[in-house]
Parts: C-alpha cells; structure tokens; sequence
C-alpha cells in the first residue's frame, strides 16, 4: 500500500506537496519522494523514511514549481532500496514522472516486452517503473512533440489494455501536466478536488480525500474505475473513460484498516463503514450468545476504535480503553553480542490494570492477519487480570494474500489459511472469537446509499481475484518470492551481527 498525490497550483506547491503526503503518511512509512517541475526542469528528491526525514530545508527549497507529485512507500513484495522510492523518472518522451499505489500482476510479461520489443530499459524491481515505461512508450507512440490531451487519454488506454492488476497513478509530464488514472476494476483509490485562489483554480490528485481536506481543496469526486483526470500546467482540466469495460470493484480491505477514517473513499465515508461494522458485529454476538457474559469492551489502539464504540453502543456494554498505545517507537539497534529482535508488542501497547482485572473482557481489532501480536495482547489482557477474554475481528478471516498492492503475508504465514475458527481461536489463546460474516462487512461498507460498485474485491477473504489472472501457480510464485527476499534480508541481518562481533 503507498500513498500518492499530485497538484498543479499558481504558485510553488512544494509545500503543499509535503503536507498532502504526511496527511498520506499511514498508507507507507518505508519512503517518500517529491518530484517538481519548473521551466521545463525537474527537481525530484526520495529517499527512505518518512515524509519529516526525507525532506529538509535544503531539499525543500530546491523543489521549485508550480506543479509536481508525491509518493509515500510501503514496502511490497521484494522493494526496500531506496532506489526503489518513487516517484520514478523517464527522460522520454518529454521527461514522465510517475508515482503509483498498486501492484501489477503481468509484470513480468509486460518486463519482458518492454525489454525485447519497447526497447527501452527498467532499472529496479519495481513494478511501478515498469508501468512507467509502458506509459512513455504509449505516449511516445503518438509521436508529437507537443502531447495534446487526446494523446494522453490515448496513452492510458493502451495502459489498461497490457498492464493488469490494481494501480492508482499520477504521472508527469514536464512542461505539460499532470495526469491520475485507476485500474479498470478501480481496485485502489483516488480522488481529485479543487481549490479557489486569487490567481486561479488549482487542482489535486490523491489516495485519499483527507488529503485534499486538510489543504482546503474540495474533492469533486474519485476517479472511476478506467478514467483518467489530466490536467493541463495551465490548469486547464479534462477527464475521460480509457477502459473498455470497467468494473466497480474497490478493494474492501480500504474500509477495513488501510485508509483513514475521516476519508470519504468511492462515496463511502470510512468511519460510517467503521460504525456500521460493530453494529454488524453487536448483531452476530446477539445472535451466537444472547446470554453473553461481556462486562466490557476494549478496542486495540488504533484502528478498531470506532467498530468497536458502535458494537459496546448496540451490546448496551461498557466502552473503555484498556490498553495505550506508545506513539513514539524507537529502533531496534543491533548490538554486539545481542541477536537481532523484533519489537514486541510489550513497548507498543500497556494495558490499564483496572479495566481488566477481574472481568470478562471482549477485546476488538480491525482483522487478525498473522495472529502474533493479538495473540501476544490476549495474553497481557489475562496478565493484566481478566477473568475470560474474548476477541472480535471487525473483519472476516484473513485466508488469502493480497495481490494488489497490500503488503500482506502470504497464504501459509496467515493465521487463518486453512483453518477454522475454532483453531484459530485456540492458537490465540482466546475463550471466544468472533469474525465478521463477509455478507455482513459488504452490508456495513455499501451502507444505505445507493452506489455504484458492482462488487467489492474481497480476495484476502473470499480467495476471488477480480482480475481473473490470479491462479495457484501465481501466488506460489509470490510465495516464493517472499521467501527468497526473507532469506537474504535474514542473511544481511546475520552478517550485519558477525561484524560487530568480529
Ligand atoms: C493496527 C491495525 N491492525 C491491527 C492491523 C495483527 C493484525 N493487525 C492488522 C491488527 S493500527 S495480527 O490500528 O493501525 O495501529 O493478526 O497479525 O496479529
């Protein structure tokens, strides 16, 4: 998952660049990068990180012009380097810069004949240079010096006919502007919104529309599954259907934890959906124990908050923060001698002893992924005193990877791949856990308004991949890959301890 965004103004927009991607910061903390134009030049600086270390004066000054892009990266699937930040750079046609939440699942294919038949070269492993590079080749194609918007929207359509996947772009295009396209299937979000200054209207291109809020533009709408939005560098806006066949198929998972609850994401606010989760939730623990025992609920900081307020409201249960969460983690340093350890959940999260001792506490978080750290937290619950716990998962079992640009473990990693509840409940340690039924989440997540998704992609719970490309051969390769990549990062940890032992 990364975070991006895009603004053409009337005046240097370096720093509004900068705000919009630290508003983005939760969707990719792994790195961040701002590229600008200004006559006819680039000014690009990324680098690992977050968004406050990445940019300092010096490299804030130096990203003049009056339009440019953003990016925040987390890190999927085999990218770590610092190489691998975006936004990446082609110097043709025209010098194209481009950032992209999403993954591609025809990126080899489409490496391969970038390589043989675009002849053109891709420098890392990421895919986002590789529909970069499909991009500027579509775009070259047309073969004018100067692109007109029909040469641009003709570009993305040859984008959706070889790139498959999930991807949310911006791309620049020095000198001319700046345009945001969504996959056919409209998998990862965007929007774009607008904002009045004296000198004229400036536009904005994001993940998320609590970016464009906090910088006073107002969101005109998402982009829709296909659509491309351009926007000239005289601020000049046209938008157009580049797919052939779209389909509404917005990834879920947004409602669940990804995105922030004060987005309104394809119409649907994130915190109503949230809401309307622990109502769904309240329903079922109704349904399956009428005569529960629960004395109180307590969310697991910070995203269950709001599912979790709504299920105590409708449960008639007590509400209350158990546990506090440090909002300020320090590194892990290795030293000599010490073998290299994660984090453990212990310097995150504390519980508060009085709200545990003695009760039948019902913990809630948004999904159990891997099922470590609520396994670790049902255990600081009981330490903490409490007679029974019992867990809810705002979401379904998480049984199957992401493909679509969600870091998620793959299928053997994930606590509930191959299990039932009950067994997953056992290996948590729980005395009761409840799941949301994936019905009930497309209930609470589509609300009472009448919207045009067709279907939401539900893959990590239901294993249907909207893109019809994904089969078993295809998530054992990525397993695969995972692997080797934990290997060698485990080799490099190693290695990094014999020389401080040495
Ligand atoms: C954490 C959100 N959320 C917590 C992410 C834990 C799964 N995990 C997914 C639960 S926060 S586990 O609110 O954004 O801080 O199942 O892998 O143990």
């Amino acid at each position: 998952m990364c975070g991006i965004v895009g603004i053409v103004g009337k005046s240097n927009v370096n720093q509004a660049l900068y705000d919009g991607l630290t508003v983005l910061q939760h969707r990719g903390q792994d790195a961040a990068g701002i590229v600008t134009s200004h006559d006819g030049r680039l000014f690009l600086r990324k680098d690992n990180g977050l968004v406050r270390d990445v940019f300092h004066q010096r490299h804030m000054q130096r990203l003049v012009g009056h339009m440019g892009i953003g990016h925040v990266r987390y890190p999927t699937a085999g990218s770590s380097s610092s190489a691998e930040a975006q936004p990446f750079y082609v110097n043709s046609p025209y010098g194209i810069t481009l950032a992209h939440n999403g993954n591609l699942t025809n990126v080899e294919q489409l490496a391969k004949e970038i390589y043989e038949s675009d002849l053109r070269h891709v420098n890392t492993n990421s895919d986002s240079e590789v529909l970069l590079n499909v991009f500027a080749h579509e775009l070259a194609q047309r073969g004018k010096l100067q692109p007109t918007e029909e040469d641009v929207f003709a570009a993305v359509t040859d984008v959706h006919e070889r790139c498959v996947g999930g991807y949310a772009v911006v791309a620049m295009i020095t000198g001319y502007g700046i345009v945001g396209f969504r996959d056919p299937n409209g998998i990862r979000p965007i929007v774009f919104g607008q904002r009045h200054t004296d000198e004229g209207v400036e536009y904005m291109i994001a993940s998320e529309s609590v970016s464009l809020d906090v910088l006073g533009f107002t969101l005109i709408r998402d982009v829709a599954p296909g659509e491309a939005v351009y926007i000239t560098e005289d601020g000049k806006l046209y938008t157009r259907q580049c797919a052939s066949n779209p389909k509404y198929a917005p990834c879920i998972f947004e409602h669940v934890y990804l995105a922030r609850p004060d987005s309104i994401m394809d119409g649907i606010s994130v915190y109503k959906a949230r809401l309307r989760m622990g109502e769904k939730l309240a329903d079922k623990i109704l349904r399956e124990r009428p005569e529960h025992d629960i004395d109180v609920v307590i969310p697991i900081p910070d995203t269950s908050r709001t599912a979790a307020l709504e299920l105590a409201n409708h449960l008639g249960v007590k509400f209350r923060e158990g546990f506090v969460k440090n909002r300020y983690i320090g590194r892990t340093f290795i030293m000599p001698g010490q073998a290299a350890r994660k984090k453990s959940v212990r310097q995150k999260l504390n519980a508060i002893e009085l709200e545990f001792r003695g009760k039948n506490v019902m913990l809630v978080d948004d999904s159990i992924v891997r099922g470590t750290t609520c396994k670790q937290i049902i255990q600081m619950a009981r330490e903490a005193g409490a007679k029974n716990v019992y867990f809810c998962s705002a979401a379904p079992a998480v049984r199957y990877p992401n493909v679509y640009g969600i870091d998620m473990p793959s299928a053997h990693e994930l606590i509930a791949h191959g299990r039932t509840t009950e067994e997953v409940c056992e290996l948590i340690g729980a005395d009761w856990l409840i799941y949301q039924d994936l019905p009930d989440l497309i209930e609470a997540v589509s609300g009472s308004k009448q919207i045009k998704i067709d279907n939401f992609d539900c893959a990590v719970f239901d294993g249907k991949y909207v893109t019809g490309d994904v089969d078993e051969a295809y998530l054992n390769k990525i397993e695969q890959a995972r692997n080797d990549m934990s290997k060698v990062k485990s080799q490099a940890v190693s290695a990094i301890i014999d020389l401080y032992n040495n």
